[in-house]
């Protein structure tokens, strides 16, 4: 098989890219990646020579059409990915997520390519704190961000395009990822690179707010379980049961650290933020035999406390642009 992963040098995607090496060495990867401020080449050494790398934008229509059609399987990770961004400047999300999506599903229509779309389950706007539901493939779109609403916009042209084009497409719809190399602007390596520098970490709001986390290991094996034996055209939720408030996530970093678990700050919220996201992931697990492999979200967590401690020179050369960024913000 000839794999053509686009945002191959971020945080999800070269997670996928280190698990498709070593777990289906026969697969042939060729990563496409516009080496973006969240993009990092640092992110895919360990695997550099088992790989292509090809240096471009996912709106290049040419330089995708080339690689498309060298391509039996495209996954499409890239994207700009970051709320608090698509609320400073939405024109980026824009260009990439809906164009850039466009772009490729002209490509493997043309070509009669299998693609694969990454998206996010805030795609389904949010759920009240007591409510006891949970997303379902059947949940209707109701996206509240920049971020998200061009997340939804390109999954609805994935959608038309499989019907009306007869494009052989899956869609996953994913939970808050945690795990190594996420970039720092993100919630969980904010707050731990934060405690490395002596910063107190900063909790938008009350700390109130839920995210469902889910390990970037276990999201990508369902990536994987659906590549192989996904059903065409249809959407797949992917979670793994863990739901937690964002203020619970902070003083577990805290408490991991060795730090009082009250050593943080409320910062001003961000505007139109999402209060919870809760993934049900029956199909996937009935359908196709998934199940997630990292539970323990605490052991899950230490673990990635070790990785930022053990890999500052990753993270950084990032970190003082990003908390720049946020004392824009007054966050
Ligand atoms: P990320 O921001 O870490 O990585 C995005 C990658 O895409 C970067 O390498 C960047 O250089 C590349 N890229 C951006 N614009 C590009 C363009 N125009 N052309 C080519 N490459 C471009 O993002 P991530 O967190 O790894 O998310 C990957 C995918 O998973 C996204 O589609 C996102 O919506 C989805 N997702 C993320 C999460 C999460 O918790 N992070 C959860 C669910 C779904
Ligand atoms: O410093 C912070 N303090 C804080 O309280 C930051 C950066 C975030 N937060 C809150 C906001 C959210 O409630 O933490 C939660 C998680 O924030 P992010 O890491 O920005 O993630 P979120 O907005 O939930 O979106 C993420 O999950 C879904 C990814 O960034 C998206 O790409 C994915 O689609």
């Amino acid at each position: 098989m000839r794999l053509l992963v686009t945002g191959g040098a971020g945080f999800i995607g070269s997670n996928f890219v280190h698990q498709t090496v070593r777990e289906h060495p026969e697969v042939e990867v060729t990563v496409l990646d516009a080496l973006t401020y969240a993009g990092d080449e640092k992110s895919l050494a360990p695997v550099a020579d088992a790989i292509t790398f090809a240096k471009g934008d996912i709106t290049d229509a040419d330089l995708v059409d080339e690689l498309v059609s060298d391509a039996d399987v495209v996954v499409h990770f890239a994207a700009e990915s970051h709320n608090d961004n698509s609320l400073s400047n939405p024109w980026p999300f824009v260009q990439t997520n809906i164009i850039g999506t466009f772009t490729l599903l002209e490509a493997v229509r043309r070509h009669g390519t299998r693609y694969h779309h990454i998206s996010t389950d805030e795609v389904y706007g949010d759920l009240e704190l007591d409510d006891p539901a949970k997303f379902t493939p059947e949940t209707p779109y109701n996206p509240s961000s920049p971020y998200s609403s061009t997340k939804a916009g390109s999954d609805l042209l994935v959608r038309a395009w499989a019907r009306s084009f007869g494009v052989q497409a899956t869609i996953s719809n994913c939970s808050n990822n945690y795990g190594p190399y996420q970039h720092v602007e993100k919630f969980i390596p904010r707050q731990i690179t934060n405690v490395i520098d002596g910063i107190r970490p900063k909790l938008y709001g009350t700390g109130e707010n839920v995210r469902d986390w889910i390990h970037v290991e276990d999201h990508n094996s369902a990536v994987w379980a659906i590549i192989e034996r996904g059903r065409i055209g249809e959407t797949y939720l992917i979670g793994a049961n863990g739901e937690q408030n964002n203020k619970d996530v902070v003083e577990l970093i805290l408490e991991l650290t060795g730090q009082p678990r009250d050593a943080y700050d409320l910062v001003s919220d961000r505007p139109g933020h999402d209060l919870r996201y809760a993934i049900d992931s029956f199909k996937l697990r009935d359908e196709l035999g998934w199940a997630p492999q990292y539970e323990n979200f605490r052991d899950g967590l230490a673990a990635t406390i070790d990785w930022y401690t053990a890999n500052e020179g990753w993270w950084r050369p990032q970190k003082d642009a990003t908390e720049a960024k946020y004392a824009q913000l007054g966050r």
